[in-house]
């Protein structure tokens, strides 16, 4: 029992790859040629199975012929015949029963199948019986270069540092090849550049790219468009190749200095600028990217130096100028300044390429601008007396205009600040003066408004005045309060009946000090001074009689110390009433009572009638 193969795996696949690239199909002879190839080596059972090879995307004509089974048993008589099972049996593989010539029913390829087992026995067609037991046999597929090598993407991203040593690592790129690696170079890749040279590189077995060049510059070319080939057949004409696009950035590094495009930047500011404002921008370039190009600025000297700042604008990369003192034409008009601009990240690999710093020269001219009047205090305050006359000054002020052209000022007074027209000011010389006589008991301050008014302009300021109304002393002491007394008819002399105080709305600085007096001799009461703003009145005799005199009217006298003197007679009603042994009031009388009530005539006669209503009805 013996087997035909048609594999003579090397020469024939040698041949069949020369066949397919001359573009012949004539598979079909070869096959036919090697029928009476190879014998496989007999074995006792009568089968010597081996593998049966058959090569893959047969583009012939017919059924590819793959071998012949054979048994010993047969004496090619017709009598024996032989069945196929297993992988592929009557679909992809068919058998001659009679010949035992194995086909294979279509193309095959060894990427989607490489191997196949099936089984084969020979049957006595007329007994049906097996006369070699079913045995298994493999048909291998054999590889043919049918795959091109394949790149996982179209096109990759990759990035390097401009500036790089020649043979930087850019990045690697594989490709894969579906044919069968272990057989011929079918899947043996050989890498080449097709596009990018002579900047770029590729390491043939790898797939490696590298730099090429030095002193590569991003702000020379940036972008890089490399195309890599990947060919199988270890690279030998013929071989199918695969090709992928490597798109390369080259990175920034801080190898430019900012620059400033000008030595003399000229600026023009008014005075009236206020501190902390911006006069100006400078801007540096720097060829640079990003972090690579931040800087900041700063003042090296000039006679500005102590006048501005300089202060970066982390945004738009400028230098703003700003007002450090308050600007004023009138005494500096021009200033210089010498800026310097600096890389923010320097990198000391690119030091020695000079000074990653440029200077450059700011001149500022400042402008005048016609500024309001200026006062000489930023207020005033004034006293006048409270008794001076209308008329009278209360003191001046004044202003003046800044301005080189030194324009006229008027004052006047703001009518809101000063609505009872107390106050008058002299429009050229500023001197406030009263127009009515003040009062301090009614308004101890007048703060009013006083306005400057340059002529021309009409520019305005306005400034506080305070004027205090100093006290004088136009008010008499008086009765802190109403005083209600009485005198036992049965009192001895000496005694103290009432003790009473006094009040002045005026304020002396150093204090009251009352001084309590009778207007008269009185030889029924005497005043004792306490020296402390009291006074306590006492009996002079004894035995009073309020038969005889119910009441008696007693004016006191006070007086302050102030200058001028001030005084008021305030009259103290003491009544006359009947006392026990002990003091105790039991009976006073009653025109007493209404006359210390002070009630006015009209209510005292209306009492008085009740009185006598009530007496002429008892
Ligand atoms: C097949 O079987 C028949 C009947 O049993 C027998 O006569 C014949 O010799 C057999 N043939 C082979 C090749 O063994
Ligand atoms: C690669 O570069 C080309 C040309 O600059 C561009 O059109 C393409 O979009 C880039 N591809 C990728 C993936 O960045
Ligand atoms: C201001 O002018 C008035 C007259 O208009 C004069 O009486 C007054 O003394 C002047 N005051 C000063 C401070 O010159
Ligand atoms: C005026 O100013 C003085 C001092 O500042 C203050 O004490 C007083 O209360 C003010 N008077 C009025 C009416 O504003
Ligand atoms: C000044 C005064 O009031 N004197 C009186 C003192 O008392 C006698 C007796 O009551 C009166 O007659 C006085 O007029």
């Amino acid at each position: 029992f013996s087997l035909f193969s048609s594999s003579l795996s090397f020469y024939l696949s040698l041949f069949f790859w020369l066949l397919r690239f001359s573009g012949m199909t004539a598979i079909t002879c070869f096959c036919t040629s090697d029928r009476d190839g190879q014998t496989l080596h007999r074995t006792k059972r009568g089968w010597m199975w081996n593998s049966f090879f058959l090569l893959e995307e047969w583009t012939g004509t017919g059924k590819q012929y793959v071998g012949k089974l054979h048994s010993d048993m047969d004496h090619e008589d017709g009598s024996v015949k032989y069945v196929l099972t297993g992988d592929g049996a009557g679909t992809v593989f068919e058998i001659d029963e009679n010949s035992g010539d194995i086909h294979a029913t279509r193309r095959l390829d060894r990427e989607e199948k490489a191997l196949y087992t099936l089984s084969a026995k020979a049957v006595n067609k007329t007994s049906g019986q097996d006369l070699e037991r079913a045995s298994e046999f493999i048909i291998k597929i054999h590889d043919i270069n049918d795959n091109e090598p394949k790149f996982a993407k179209d096109t990759y991203v990759a990035s390097v540092s401009e500036m790089s040593n020649v043979g930087a690592f850019v990045m690697r790129v594989t490709a894969t090849d579906a044919d069968d690696e272990a057989y011929g170079n079918s899947a043996k890749l050989v890498y080449s550049i097709l596009q990018g040279q002579p900047y770029f590189s590729v390491e043939p077995e790898t797939g490696v790219i590298r730099t090429a060049l030095p002193n590569m510059i991003r702000e020379n070319r940036e972008h890089y468009q490399v195309v890599i080939q990947a060919k199988d057949m270890a690279g030998q004409m013929g071989g199918l190749s695969g090709t992928t696009t490597v798109n390369i950035t080259l990175q920034d590094v801080n190898n430019s200095p900012p620059r400033f495009p000008h030595s003399t930047y000229h600026i023009s500011t008014p005075e009236s600028a206020g501190i902390g404002s911006s006069v100006g921008r400078i801007k540096a370039y720097d060829a640079d990217v990003g972090e690579n190009a931040e800087m900041w600025y700063s003042i090296l000297d000039g006679d500005g130096q102590d006048v501005f700042n300089i202060i970066t604008d982390s945004t738009s990369q400028e230098g703003v100028i700003t007002v450090k003192k308050q600007l004023d034409y009138e005494s500096k008009r021009l200033y210089s300044l010498r800026v310097q601009v600096t890389n923010t990240h320097i990198d000391r690999r690119f030091e020695q390429l000079g000074p990653f710093s440029d200077t450059a020269v700011v001149r500022i001219t400042v402008t005048d601008v016609d500024e309001p009047p200026v006062f000489n205090r930023a207020l005033y305050i004034f006293e006048v007396d409270e008794d001076t006359p209308a008329g009278s000054s209360v003191g001046t002020v004044s202003a003046r205009d800044p301005d080189t052209i030194n324009h006229l000022v008027k004052y006047t007074i703001d009518r809101h600040t000063d609505l009872e027209r107390l106050f008058s000011i002299d429009s050229n010389n500023g001197t406030i003066s009263t127009l009515q006589g003040l009062d301090r008991e009614t308004s101890k301050w007048h703060n009013i408004s006083v306005l400057a008014t340059e002529l021309s302009t009409a520019l305005q300021t306005r400034v506080p005045v305070f004027i205090k109304v100093r006290d004088v002393n136009d008010n008499a002491p008086e009765f802190a309060m109403y005083y209600e007394t009485f005198v036992c008819e049965n009192v001895k002399a000496g005694q103290l009946i009432q003790t009473i105080s006094a009040v002045d709305t005026d304020e002396p600085l150093v204090g009251h000090k009352f001084v309590f007096s009778l207007s008269t001799i009185n030889p029924n009461f005497t005043i004792f001074d306490n020296e402390d703003n009291t006074a306590r009145i006492l009996t002079r005799r004894g035995s009073f009689n309020r038969r005889e005199m119910s009441a008696y009217l007693l004016p006191v006298v006070i007086s302050d110390n102030d200058y001028p003197i001030q005084s008021s007679t305030s009259t103290l009603t003491v009544r006359v009433c009947a006392c026990d042994s002990r003091g105790n009031v039991q009976t006073c009388s009653n025109e007493a009572l209404l006359l210390s009530a002070g009630l006015s005539t009209g209510a005292l006669v209306a009492i008085l009638l009740c009185i006598l209503i009530l007496l002429s009805k008892c």
